[in-house]
């Protein structure tokens, strides 16, 4: 018998999670599928590959990159961490609750050469168009090879879409955008704090984005942050030079209006606005339409098309937890395609879809919502051999750190919490957060 034949699209965290399911089921001896992983990027890590470029890249390629020079990881490692591959394990000792980008970076690659999965990976590959043949029962695949400019079209049994959902930004327009008489620009293009300091920033949003972009410019020295809101303020308690105030109405040069009335001169316009679902490459027939919540529209077990559940995607959720849910969510899949999970029946995975969005629309507060997500990557890793973790303390790491980002925004990050994996605190960061301006993985790992 022929192997089947699997697409992965997207070698970030989630594409990497399913690289992994896969050789981690061959190290057990299991037969598994040939596996072809399509990543437009030159190397992995999605979003966690920096990237200085924005706009378009050296082939005409929208750039997938958001991430920004000093960022530092905006949720507890703890809440992260992979199950089979500890902080300790890669680094070799104990490290702090909120590494830089460049630390995780250097995390998720340490578990994916470890597993020599790279193989499996052509690189500089946009897929172009995914579509299903109801006869053949398989999947064309339409790629580009940036490098050589060949098209390359081959058919696959199963489609994983990995290809994150953080990256088409959603740009709103204000009235007199035209004529500002500074740069706008999306979170998506943000790259560096400096290029703000000593500017009166104005930040139109209210969540992680608007939250550490302001966090960034503040800490890198712009003069002030303005934060303007759609439904409520964040409520933390700011530096003197931070001010929340209602939504923008419109900007008159370099004067910005707000709905109550007040206006503020401003040098800069940061859209935090967030992202879409943006999936041109898919058939309609296959594409995800979803908004940005913890129950994906159309995602049995948050991951099967119910439509046609030889396609998955992974990782489309809203995220509180991101790595090891991946993880769960790529297990799960694995174990579909192998048949060891047994597909459900249309009506049966539409009625799961349902109920998922239910109980979701029923929770009370961000503290529900992270014992939900909690229990949803329980629920998946029960039924998978993906190692077993502490769900309850990677949801205590959540809520030490909501309770932290209360108690005083700007020093949340000096805290530690407990590993769900080792049952070990995280020690203190030798520098606080606000004075440590050096992002680097050897600044942050030296004692
Ligand atoms: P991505 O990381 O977006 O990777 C998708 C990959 O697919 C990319 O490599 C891309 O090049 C590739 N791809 C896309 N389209 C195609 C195509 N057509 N063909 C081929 N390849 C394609 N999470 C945390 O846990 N902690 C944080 O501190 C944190 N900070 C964040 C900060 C920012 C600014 C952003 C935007 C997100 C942050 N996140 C954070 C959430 C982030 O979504 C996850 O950490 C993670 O990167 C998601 O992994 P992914 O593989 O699903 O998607
Ligand atoms: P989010 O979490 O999707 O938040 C988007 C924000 O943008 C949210 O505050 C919205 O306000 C606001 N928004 C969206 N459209 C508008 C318009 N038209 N006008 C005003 N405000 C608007 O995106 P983020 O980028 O912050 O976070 C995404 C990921 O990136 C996350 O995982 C981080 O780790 C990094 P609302 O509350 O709906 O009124």
């Amino acid at each position: 018998m022929t192997k089947k034949r699997v697409a992965i699209i997207g070698a970030g965290p989630s594409g990497l999670a399913q690289l992994r399911a896969f050789q981690s089921a061959a190290a057990n001896g299991e037969d598994i599928p040939e596996i072809v992983c399509f990543e437009k990027q030159g190397n992995w890590g999605g979003l966690w590959n920096y990237t200085w470029r924005t706009g378009l890249d050296e082939f005409g390629e929208p750039v997938h990159g958001s991430m920004y020079r000093y960022l530092w990881s905006n949720g507890p490692k703890e809440g992260l961490e992979f199950a089979d591959y500890t902080f300790d394990e890669h680094f070799g000792k104990p490290i702090a609750s909120y590494p830089p980008r460049a630390v995780l970076f250097d995390y998720i690659e340490g578990r994916v050469k470890k597993a020599d999965v790279r193989k499996w990976i052509k690189f500089r590959t946009s897929v172009r168009w995914v579509d299903y043949n109801e006869d053949s029962g398989k999947f064309r695949v339409v790629a580009h090879d940036l490098v050589n400019d060949k098209e390359i079209v081959e058919d696959f049994d199963n489609v994983i879409v990995a290809s994150g959902h953080f990256s088409t930004p959603n740009v709103p327009e204000f009235e007199g955008f035209e004529n500002f008489g500074g740069r706008v620009l999306h979170a998506h293009d943000f790259r560096d704090a400096l290029e703000f300091k000593d500017k009166d920033i104005l930040i139109v949003g209210t969540s992680y984005s608007a939250e550490d972009i302001g966090s960034q410019c503040w800490k890198y020295g712009c003069k002030s942050v303005t934060v303007s809101h759609r439904t409520a303020p964040m409520g933390y308690d700011w530096p003197e030079n931070w001010q929340e105030v209602p939504l923008l109405q419109k900007v008159d040069k370099n004067t910005a209006y707000f709905k109550d009335g007040t206006s503020k001169e401003i040098d800069a316009i940061i859209l935090c606005t967030g992202y879409l679902h943006h999936f041109p490459f898919m058939a309609d027939n296959l594409r995800l339409r979803t908004a940005n919540r913890l129950a994906s529209a159309d995602l049995y077990k948050g991951v099967a098309w119910a439509h046609n559940p030889k396609l998955f995607y992974l990782g489309m959720q809203d995220q509180w937890y991101t790595f090891n849910m991946f993880d769960a969510q790529a297990w799960y899949v694995r174990d579909m395609i192998s048949g060891k999970i047994p597909t459900q029946s249309k009506i049966d995975m539409t009625t799961d879809v349902e109920n998922r969005i239910a109980a979701e629309d029923a929770l009370e507060d961000d503290y529900a919502c992270i014992r939900y997500q909690g229990d949803y990557v329980r629920e998946l890793i029960a039924e998978t051999d993906y190692p077993s973790f502490d769900v309850d303390t990677a949801n205590e790491a959540f809520f030490q750190w909501k309770k932290h980002k209360k108690q005083n925004i700007m020093t949340f990050r000096d805290n530690g919490y407990v590993s769900p994996m080792t049952g070990d605190k995280a020690p203190t960061h030798h520098t606080k957060w606000s004075e440590a301006l050096d992002d680097s993985l050897e600044s942050y790992l030296k004692i």
